[in-house]
């Protein structure tokens, strides 16, 4: 059933105007989404993502194309974590996509839960196979019988590996692109070491490194923290993540995870090494990874009633230029002033294009280059020319200022810095005007209601979060710990659980979450 409906929302657009020429589209432009971000935000995404030509829906629900506007997002966030990962010492490898039953239920005890999400291969052609195969979900119980094989002696430690790899998790809630969708793209590290100090430590690296590509290049403000018994990888001992909050839908979000799986694995795939005195010892182990969901985060965050908005340091085109043909114009003037300024940007590294097409209008390419979130337009028409000048107009903010040409590649940068930033800002503001501090369960509903980020004092008990789960359970979905920030804010003695009224340990942020 090629062009099937996939799972894509039932007045979602095609990205072809011509395909849905009527309802709220700009008259001029043909272009425009349907939807407003305040008014219905899960349409106004699946538009988004759509009409910003990041995805397309497919026939198989869960799955998306990721087209190359969303890959080349991609592809930079890979080009940063992979150096970044290399500086680290980690060593890149590949294992396969499919897990034998076997080694898969090595992990039993806690894949468990997850066990509904494994996608299964039953069959060849017509031929049923013997033994079904798995499809990886996560790769832990693929890679350990080698990590097991691979390290003897202490010298062998530590052992640093990452893949990027699909995975695939047969989720049955709502599908959302890049947020939940059965198959999708990750970085997975897994590291063995001799002593827990030196995981420990690792931990908290890659999660500073993961805070760090979501403000510094998504400019998504997130919170560092270490996740409750109940959300930890139960496979582990502990789970940090950096946690984002969406403040139009009120949920919170998980970026990136990064786990001390302590010696469980070790223990269960006899992951052992003989130490300097010659004793057997277990090996301690990480795992972390950072996904294709992170697009959908940045994309939620940033995007408005135009489309996308990208910030400069991960959007494929940065800028886009764009002439002004007039009807008397010097047509070939104005395309070579576009091309020289587009060799000026890219000689010095700066992403740029002209849009040099003849069969659309002006008004049409900044609807487009909008919807596509582009950090910045540089329009050139003949007054411009004459001036020695161009107009840039700003994606985040859709201020214009000229530039004279002789400035350009400073002022360019410069301007490049600052939407970034202010990106990062305006994000932030909006994120810290959500969050509310409670103190008692009274406190906490309203706030829950009013789709607060919510932080609460807590006892830490897990009977008492999954009471708190069972009494917000409604349409929406039940509220959860997101993470115990590692900035803990002062907590005075006598400080007592909001939910249950015990002696509280420490201050936890609560809501819904993706
Ligand atoms: C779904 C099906 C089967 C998550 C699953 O977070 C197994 C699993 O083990 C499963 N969904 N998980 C936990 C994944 C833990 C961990 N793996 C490596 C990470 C980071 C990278």
């Amino acid at each position: 059933m090629a062009g099937g409906k996939g799972d894509k929302p039932a007045n979602a657009n095609k990205s072809n105007a011509a395909a849905n020429p009527s309802k709220g589209r700009k008259k001029e432009t043909g272009l425009g989404l349907t939807n407003t971000k305040d008014g219905n935000f899960g349409e106004w995404y699946s538009e988004v993502v759509t009409n910003g030509e990041m995805i397309e829906y497919y026939n198989i629900s869960g799955c998306y194309i990721l087209r190359p506007w969303a890959m080349s997002i991609w592809e930079i966030m890979q080009v940063n974590i992979h150096a970044e990962i290399k500086k680290m010492k980690i060593k890149t490898c590949y294992f396969p996509l499919f897990v034998s039953n076997n080694v898969l239920q090595k992990e039993k005890d806690h894949i468990q839960g997850f066990a509904p999400e494994v996608a299964w291969v039953t069959r060849s052609g017509d031929s049923e196979l013997e033994i079904p195969i798995a499809i990886r979900p996560t790769s832990e119980t693929v890679m350990y019988p080698y990590f097991s094989k691979w390290i003897r002696g202490h010298r062998d430690l530590p052992l640093k590996l990452n893949q990027w790899c699909n995975v695939v998790r047969w989720e049955f809630s709502n599908p959302t692109p890049f947020i939940r969708s059965r198959e999708f793209l990750w970085q997975e590290g897994h590291t063995a070491f001799a002593t827990k100090e030196e995981a420990d430590t690792e931990v908290v690296e890659i999660l500073e490194l993961y805070r760090r590509l979501y403000e510094e290049y998504l400019a998504v403000p997130v919170v560092k923290g270490k996740k409750s018994e109940m959300e930890k990888f139960a496979g582990g001992l502990y789970t940090t993540s950096v946690e984002a909050f969406i403040p139009h839908s009120g949920r919170g979000v998980q970026g990136a995870t990064s786990h001390c799986l302590g010696q469980n694995f070790a223990k269960m795939f006899e992951i052992k090494f003989e130490d300097e005195k010659g004793e057997k010892a277990m090996v301690w182990q990480n795992s972390w990874a950072y996904s294709t969901r992170t697009i959908g985060v940045m994309v939620m965050v940033h995007g408005d009633d135009k489309g996308l908005v990208l910030p400069p340091k991960v959007a494929g085109v940065q800028v886009i230029v764009i002439h002004l043909p007039y009807s008397d114009a010097d047509v070939d003037a104005l395309v070579n002033a576009s091309l020289e300024t587009v060799k000026a940007l890219c000689d010095v590294g700066i992403r740029a294009e002209a849009d040099l097409r003849e069969n659309y209008k002006p008004g049409w390419k900044y609807a487009h280059w909008e919807m596509k979130g582009v950090p910045l337009r540089i329009e050139i028409g003949p007054r411009d020319i004459a001036k020695n000048q161009v107009c840039v107009a700003r994606r985040d903010n859709g201020k214009k200022i000229d530039i004279p040409m002789d400035d350009l590649v400073d002022k360019v940068k410069g301007l490049l810095d600052d939407v970034q930033q202010n990106m990062f800002e305006v994000a932030k503001q909006k994120r810290d005007a959500c969050v509310q501090v409670i103190k008692t369960w009274d406190e906490f509903i309203v706030a829950l209601a009013q789709k607060k980020l919510i932080l609460a004092p807590w006892c830490d008990e897990e009977e008492v979060e999954k009471d708190v789960k069972t009494k917000t359970k409604g349409e929406t979905g039940a509220a959860k710990t997101l993470c115990s920030p590692f900035e803990q804010p002062e907590l005075p003695k006598g400080t007592l659980c909001f939910a249950s009224g015990k002696p509280a340990k420490k201050w936890t942020y609560w809501g819904r979450s993706y």
